[in-house]
């Protein structure tokens, strides 16, 4: 087999510099809470392919699903000739995700497609342009989504002109807005919508219930739900991106179950199907049945073997309870970082909900970001065998994101080297 060095002068030459890798060894394989290169070298895995893998690599009724229906039939468009998995998906979906009304579902390929489709129902359903957004949002890289992200390097910078009626209000960042209550967060938002957009004109308010990319920020609490009280008065979609704290990551299926959130329409994908590419918007019925049939489609949207990985890996998700998972690796891990956080003042604080931890890094006394020390000790994780990922705005959050199946020893082990790295 190929070195990962000799595959890395390969890449080089083959693959396009824009996109970027963490670290610099090439997988050979993956399971549990661990990723073996080619070398024979073992990671522990914080990353699980960016919060996708909850229910492990290769997760063995994935495996065999997915294996199944390959022999069956491997695509022939929903928009053709459809099938059953498609349907399961969906049925599964609006009965999982929260809220007690009827709902509808529709499957695309990745995430940024699925917001981009909630976009457009919100709009026809209700006929505004405007959409609302958040500070440190992160929705995806298409034109739209790149116009809903809030961070311009590397994600945005010299691909514009962006699509238009994004508007972008503050964000409740408990660490950086001197700790305003949810309520008082929230209220702020609202004044600059309603002063600046109009309330009438919008369509949507899109959020995500913990910032993922750009931050791991965990909003205060009752921000959420008075946005969502807001929305409903105004008629406005209220969408939760839970694209990255879906399918148990936070210690329940969904982030907004938390404080008891009912979004009217919700963007899935990631941990939706164990690794293979599928994504959904699910929603109340009536504004997902508001578009004329054949409003939404795609060639590829709700493949069979993507739905047949979904139908497995949700199966996974009830049967090794990983919601119950995600909130016992919290509990382990979130002692550990506070631990670290106590002796290392470039700690400014430990956040996140589950298995979605993360420390942000600054110059210690002070709320300045030290992107240089963050990448720094995450340098010394990945020389050790730990993958670790950053975030934020600043690029000074170093966040964790185990597979929800990975072992106490391997999460121990990932979290000794991680406080060896901190030195
Ligand atoms: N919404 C909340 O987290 C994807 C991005 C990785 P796609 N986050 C990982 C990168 O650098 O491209 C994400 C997300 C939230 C939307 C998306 C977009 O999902 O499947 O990457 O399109």
């Amino acid at each position: 087999m190929a070195t990962s060095e000799e595959l890395h002068k390969r890449r080089v030459e083959a693959v396009a510099r824009g996109v970027g890798s963490t670290i610099p060894a090439y997988v050979d394989r993956a399971g549990g809470g661990t990723i073996t290169d080619v070398d024979g070298r073992e990671w522990i895995d914080f990353a699980a392919g960016i919060a996708v893998t909850n229910v492990g690599n290769s997760a063995p009724r994935v495996v065999e699903a997915v294996r199944a229906q390959v022999e069956r039939f491997t695509h022939t468009c929903f928009m053709v000739a459809p099938y059953e998995s498609y349907v399961a998906v969906c049925e599964q979906l609006n009965a999982l995700t929260p809220g007690g009304f009827g709902k509808r579902s529709a499957l695309f390929n990745s995430g940024a497609e699925a917001v981009e489709n909630a976009v457009k129902i919100a709009r026809h359903a209700t006929g505004r342009p405007a959409v609302v957004v958040f500070d440190h949002a992160y929705h995806g890289r298409t034109n739209l989504t790149m116009a809903l992200t809030a961070k311009n390097m590397p994600y945005k910078h010299r691909f514009g002109p962006f699509a238009g009626e994004v508007y972008r209000v503050p964000m409740s960042y408990p660490l950086r807005d001197g700790g305003l209550d949810g309520a008082t967060a929230a209220a702020r938002s609202i004044e600059m919508i309603e002063k600046q957009v109009g309330a009438e004109n919008v369509a949507a308010l899109l959020i995500e219930p913990i910032q993922g990319e750009g931050g791991f920020v965990v909003p205060a609490q009752g921000f959420l739900p008075a946005l969502r009280e807001w929305a409903t008065a105004a008629g406005v979609v209220f969408v939760a991106d839970e694209i990255q704290t879906g399918f148990c990551r936070t210690g329940d299926w969904f982030a907004c179950e938390h404080e008891g959130v009912e979004p009217d329409l919700i963007t899935l994908a990631k941990g939706i199907a164990g690794g293979l590419p599928l994504a959904a918007v699910t929603g109340r019925a009536d504004l997902m049945d508001a578009v004329h049939v054949g409003g939404l489609g795609g060639t590829y949207g709700g493949n069979p073997i993507a739905c047949a990985a979904a139908l497995a890996s949700m199966e996974t998700m009830r049967e090794l309870d990983l919601a119950a998972a995600a909130r016992r690796i919290g509990a382990v891990m979130g002692e550990r970082l506070r631990t670290i956080a106590a002796g290392d003042p470039r700690v400014a604080e430990v956040r996140g909900r589950g298995a979605m931890l993360a420390m942000e890094i600054v110059v210690p006394g002070t709320l300045t970001p030290d992107p240089a020390a963050t990448a720094a000790i995450s340098a010394a994780c990945h020389a050790a065998g730990l993958l670790t990922l950053t975030c934020g705005t600043y690029g000074n959050v170093l966040r964790f994101l185990p597979p929800l199946v990975i072992s106490d020893d391997e999460l121990g082990r990932g979290l000794d080297i991680l406080a060896a790295a901190f030195g």
